[in-house]
């Protein structure tokens, strides 16, 4: 049991306390050296509290050390080592149904064949649902109902059969941490203080505001609806009406519906915000200043809330065991060892998790407007794919429809767009992980160049801009929108910048089909085992993937342990395993020119630079595959 007297070291021994930790120095850009160093780590938590100024309050810390205490690791029982899945080969790719193509789910099968050509098996859709569209379909107000402007159940129903026939698999969006304020529940809820709804939700009622917490799209989380005027919790839009998962008979109702879908023969889901899901009863007040560091005041009560395990391990039982349905948990805030409490396999709760922590350098926030140095990604990979993962498994990805293009924080004028899209591709296809591709990454699309706030139409954006003149002038409240806004991502997909790539051997796109045929030619690339190399070159991040000689076909699973043993060709990829092949990878991560370190006379198998013999100097973002044996 951990308390204020407790050491700072045994508090970073925690897998929460090592993850919040590195949360407060990421966001506060402090080295962790000034944590790790011994006499720091000697220090109890209250003697640190009082010596940074009692800066952060009393509650914050009593409200972690709650989460410690509640969620210590599960014994493991059995080992089985974690057998080969067709989600573990799959390349994946997130379609964001408003602006990948006109025509709704009819127009999306008709893509179904560019997607496959592409080298794409297994399509994330974002929500389809019947909404009211406040947050672009993540307020549904029907689950069992497509929106009208998309097509019907019968077009979802042969999107389905369209992507089995051509051996490629679905996962939904599942929104389940809240529902439109549209939704029939919510109107009933709203309506009838004693109706049997009104649990599903969070009614507070008090004159002044419940507690200080503040919604992700800006103002207080809470809201007066209906005419008894009671406050209802929304940590999104004010439209979004956060669930209450403590209330059974809304875990049945929400469990009984993924079943529907799963009946239909979806694969599986992505699971919206899954970790916001169980919110502590008494709804503390959040801390200030470390709502002043992430921009949200509360987070640290709900972001891991008290029952959220167990939650999700019923979830799992219920609804997805009994299809071998596939899940994957968008989970911000959270850090690589929460990560693993979700995704090792020995815990039966989620397959794959979502982690956010390279889509800004530390001390910064997604509104900021600043350049993002790409040798930051050599530090992260580093670390968050050399963690003991037990028997989890990474997702790598770099775009998705909440954040700002990669390419353009990194090269805002697009000097480099090209190479730096290939070179990001070329990671995310060759580092160990399941790639999830978001529409448009395999043309290199870059941000918007918004001009004025009446471009903007994301309700995130608007809320924050309203909130931001409060302090700011309008330009610079709209650098900032600029800077953050998901609208970047949401713009059509230019479907003839992919018809000229196409026809283009040198494009992104051809690069993007070349990478995803490497990966196919060798379960090294999967299962194989992963080592950074060069490690003082922070400017350069290389690796070698290599499928261990000495198990007849295996590799070792992520983290180290059992092998896992492959047996010839296996899942949806086809792959191949040949024992003892190994690969040699690098990326020079600067404009500069850069040393090479690979070994003299390998084969290069891939390189972003077209027409050029491969040097010992790599040139600007030059990223290159190398074949060792
Ligand atoms: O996103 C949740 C999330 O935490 C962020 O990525 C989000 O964009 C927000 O800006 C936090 O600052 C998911 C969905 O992906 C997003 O589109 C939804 O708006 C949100 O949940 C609510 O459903």
């Amino acid at each position: 049991m951990l308390t204020l007297k407790s050491k700072l070291r045994d508090v970073r021994a925690h897998p929460i306390g090592s993850d919040i930790i590195d949360k407060l120095l990421f966001l506060l850009n402090l080295p962790s050296w000034l944590i790790d160093n011994p006499i720091v780590g000697h220090l109890s938590l209250n003697t640190l509290r009082i010596l940074t100024g009692q800066v952060v309050s009393l509650g914050f810390f009593e409200a972690v050390l709650k989460l410690f205490n509640a969620e210590l690791e599960k014994p493991i029982a059995t080992p089985v080592p974690p057998a080969p899945a067709w989600w573990k080969e799959a390349v994946f790719y997130q379609i964001y149904p408003s602006s990948f193509v006109e025509g709704g789910l009819r127009g999306i099968l008709s893509k179904l064949d560019y997607l496959k050509d592409l080298g794409v098996d297994a399509v994330w859709l974002s929500p389809v649902y019947d909404s009211p569209w406040d947050d672009n379909g993540y307020d549904v107000r029907d689950y069992y109902k497509i929106l009208p402007r998309f097509g019907t159940m019968d077009d979802m129903e042969a999107l389905i059969s369209g992507l089995h026939e051509r051996g490629m698999k679905l996962v939904m969006d599942l929104v389940l941490n809240h529902t439109s304020d549209e939704h029939m529940w919510y109107q009933a809820a709203v309506k009838d203080k004693a109706s049997p709804y009104r649990e599903f939700y969070f009614f507070r009622e008090s004159e002044e505001l419940p507690n200080n917490w503040t919604s992700f799209f800006g103002g207080p989380a809470w809201e007066r609806y209906g005419e008894q005027g009671a406050w209802a919790l929304h940590l999104f839009s004010r439209k979004q009406m956060d669930l209450n998962w403590a209330c059974p008979q809304l875990r049945e109702e929400l469990y009984k519906m993924a079943r529907w879908w799963l009946d239909k023969g979806v694969d599986g889901f992505r699971l919206d915000v899954v970790n916001l899901i169980s919110k502590p009863v008494e709804m503390p007040e959040g801390d200030p200043f470390i709502g002043s560091l992430s921009g949200y005041i509360g987070a640290e009560h709900f972001f891991h809330g008290p029952r959220l395990h167990e939650f999700i391990e019923e979830l799992r039982t219920e609804a997805f065991d009994p299809y071998g349905a596939f899940s994957v948990g968008e989970t911000p805030g959270i850090g690589i060892q929460m990560g693993r409490m979700f995704s090792d396999a020995y815990r039966r709760q989620l397959d794959l998790v979502f982690l956010f922590d390279h889509l800004e350098t530390p001390g910064h926030t997604r509104f900021d407007d600043y350049r993002y140095k790409a040798t930051y990604l050599k530090t992260f990979f580093a670390k968050y794919l050399n963690a003991d993962l037990g028997h989890g498994w990474n997702a790598l990805f770099f775009n998705n429809h909440d954040n700002p293009r990669m390419v353009s924080k990194i090269d805002p004028d697009g000097t480099y767009v090209e190479l730096l899209a290939k070179m990001l591709a070329l990671l995310q296809l060759t580092l160990r992980g399941t790639p999830f591709l978001y529409q448009g990454d395999e043309i290199a699309t870059q941000n918007q160049k918004f001009t004025s706030i009446d471009q903007i139409q994301d309700v995130e954006s608007l809320g924050l801009y309203a909130e931001l003149l409060k302090t700011m002038s309008p330009e610079d409240a709209f650098k900032r929108i600029l800077a953050g806004t998901r609208d970047h991502a949401r713009a059509p997909l230019d479907w003839d910048a992919i018809e000229r790539q196409r026809k283009d051997a040198n494009s992104v796109w051809r690069f993007y089909g070349a990478l995803i045929a490497l990966r196919r030619s060798s379960l090294a690339w999967i299962y194989g085992t992963l080592e950074f190399l060069s490690p003082t070159d922070k400017s350069v991040l290389c690796f070698r993937r290599c499928l261990s000689a000495r198990e007849p076909v295996g590799a070792q699973p992520v983290g180290g342990g059992r092998p896992v043993v492959v047996d010839g060709p296996v899942g949806v990829a086809g792959s191949v395993g040949v024992a003892g092949s190994s690969f040699y990878v690098e990326a020079n991560l600067t404009p500069q020119k850069r040393k090479s370190h690979a070994p003299v006379g390998a084969e290069v198998l891939l390189c972003n630079y077209t027409g050029t013999v491969p040097s010992r100097v790599l040139k600007a973002y030059e990223a290159r595959v190398y074949r060792l044996s």
